[in-house]
């Protein structure tokens, strides 16, 4: 069991799940919100106060939603024997997201009028979870964004439905993001789970706030729905394809963490963007950068074909792990071909425009090949070095291709800048 840890004050609530705990912890919690209103009635009335962050965890800071869909997806295939169809229970998971497991277990078997206890189909799962969450990655973005809000001051906690139980299991390999938090109110502190605001004022009251200068963090509907019952301001980052099921419980839908516009919030914005000195408003951002190398391999043949665009794809399912550690978006960087070094600029994703069922990696080399520019089956590598943009759809091709054609520039631009050129040196 941790420790109550305090930084100025406030109380987490403790690592354990007994009920007693969590109401020793509301307790206390009444002292620290007395002496928080103190505090600001002390201060200039003109100043607002930076405002505090609460997150969630599971889609929003690390990547468990394929997991879970693979997992959950495969029993429930298994107990109604092959007739449900893969997309009516992949859709079925992703309105359960967010929930508690034994409050979305109900609502799933609900939803697919499944034959089964809830106790027993939780029975079934959380087994084969529990096997499986140490493959968990971070969301992309998500240390980035600790760790600027840590070093600016601002105070940010977890508001999670996953259960204390499984908690620790989750976050085995991710200890400095539990760490650096101010508070973790897991599902088994509140009575009722997310889309109820209970878990939101808890954590609120944990970390000494004002529900009106609570900004949530979220991936899912019944999340931002309890932030936003919960009197907060919410921010979602969906991981579910569906962005038109935010429309009335998010104040800003975003694509991936890399895109947050804390100025927005009132949140103190971030430094690590690189701005082009050309007047524009373009921007890249530097990342942790990904190296992946492989054959390349046949695409949908359009790249070249309609857009003049040709792109050098490499096998997703071959890279899962360094695809998971990218936010689908647009790419800058570095590539190796027959022993040259090229700049690239590369989408990762389903392409909106097209609204590909597939994701790709899509790299364009920037180099006219002319009669050598077959290399199907070749080995390419790529280091990934900077963010560009979210995948965007657009109303016209042209559109499009005058947007790539862009982008191209900014990565030639970007790439000289010695915040970037020096990530050529992770090509082998
Ligand atoms: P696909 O959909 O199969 O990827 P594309 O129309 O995108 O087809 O064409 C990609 C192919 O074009 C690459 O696999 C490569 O063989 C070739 N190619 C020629 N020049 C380039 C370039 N500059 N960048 C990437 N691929 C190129
Ligand atoms: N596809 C989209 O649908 N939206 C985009 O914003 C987008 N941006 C791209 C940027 C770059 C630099 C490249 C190389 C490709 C981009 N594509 C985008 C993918 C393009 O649609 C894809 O390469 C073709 O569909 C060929 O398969
Ligand atoms: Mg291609």
């Amino acid at each position: 069991m941790r420790a109550m840890r305090s930084r100025d004050g406030a109380v987490a609530v403790a690592a354990s799940a007994q009920y007693a705990k969590c109401a020793q912890g509301h307790e206390m919690l009444f002292g620290v919100q007395d002496y928080a209103s103190i505090t600001r009635r002390r201060g200039a009335a003109s100043m607002t106060p930076t405002p505090t962050v609460i997150l969630d965890l599971d889609g929003t800071l690390i990547n468990t939603e394929q997991l879970v869909d693979e997992v959950v997806g495969a029993v429930v295939r298994d107990l109604t024997e092959g007739a449900l169809a893969t997309s009516t229970i992949h859709d079925a998971l992703e309105r359960v997201r967010g929930m508690r497991p034994m409050d979305a277990t109900r609502e799933l078997i609900s939803r697919l009028s499944l034959d089964i206890a809830p106790e027993a189909l939780l029975a079934a799962t959380s087994p084969l979870l529990n096997a499986r969450w140490g493959e968990v990655q971070l969301m992309p973005g998500a240390m980035r964004l600790l760790e600027h809000l840590r070093a600016k001051g601002v105070r940010f906690g977890l508001a999670t439905s996953t259960p204390r139980e499984y908690f620790a299991l989750k976050m085995a390999s991710h200890a400095r993001v539990v760490e650096m938090m101010s508070c973790e109110i897991t599902g088994d502190l509140v009575v009722r789970g997310k889309p109820d605001p209970e878990i939101f004022e808890l954590a609120a009251k944990t970390l000494g706030a004002d529900a009106a200068a609570c900004v949530v963090i979220e991936d899912t509907p019944v999340g931002c729905e309890a932030g936003q019952s919960a009197g907060m301001r919410t921010i979602a980052v969906p991981s579910i394809r569906d962005r038109a099921a935010f429309e009335n419980c998010a104040d800003a839908v975003i694509h991936s963490l890399y895109d947050l516009d804390l100025a927005k919030f009132g949140l103190p914005a971030f430094e690590d963007w690189l701005p082009l000195d050309d007047g524009s408003a373009d921007a890249v951002l530097p990342i942790p950068p990904v190296v992946m190398r492989g054959p390349v391999v046949k695409g949908f043949g359009r790249g070249a074909k309609e857009l003049g665009i040709p792109t050098a794809n490499l096998d997703v399912a071959a890279l899962k792990f360094q695809v998971d550690s990218l936010a689908p978006g647009i790419y800058l960087g570095f590539a190796k071909l027959r022993g040259e070094i090229y700049q690239q600029v590369m989408s990762i994703g389903w392409n909106p425009f097209f609204d590909n069922a597939k994701k790709t990696i899509e790299p364009w080399l920037l180099h006219d090949f002319g009669d050598e520019g077959d290399f199907y089956g070749e080995e390419l590598e790529l280091v990934v070095s900077a963010y560009l943009r979210p995948e965007a759809d657009f109303t016209t091709l042209e559109a499009l291709i005058t947007r790539i054609h862009r982008d191209a520039e900014v990565a030639k631009t970007m790439l000289q800048r010695e915040e970037l050129k020096h990530t050529v040196k992770l090509l082998h």
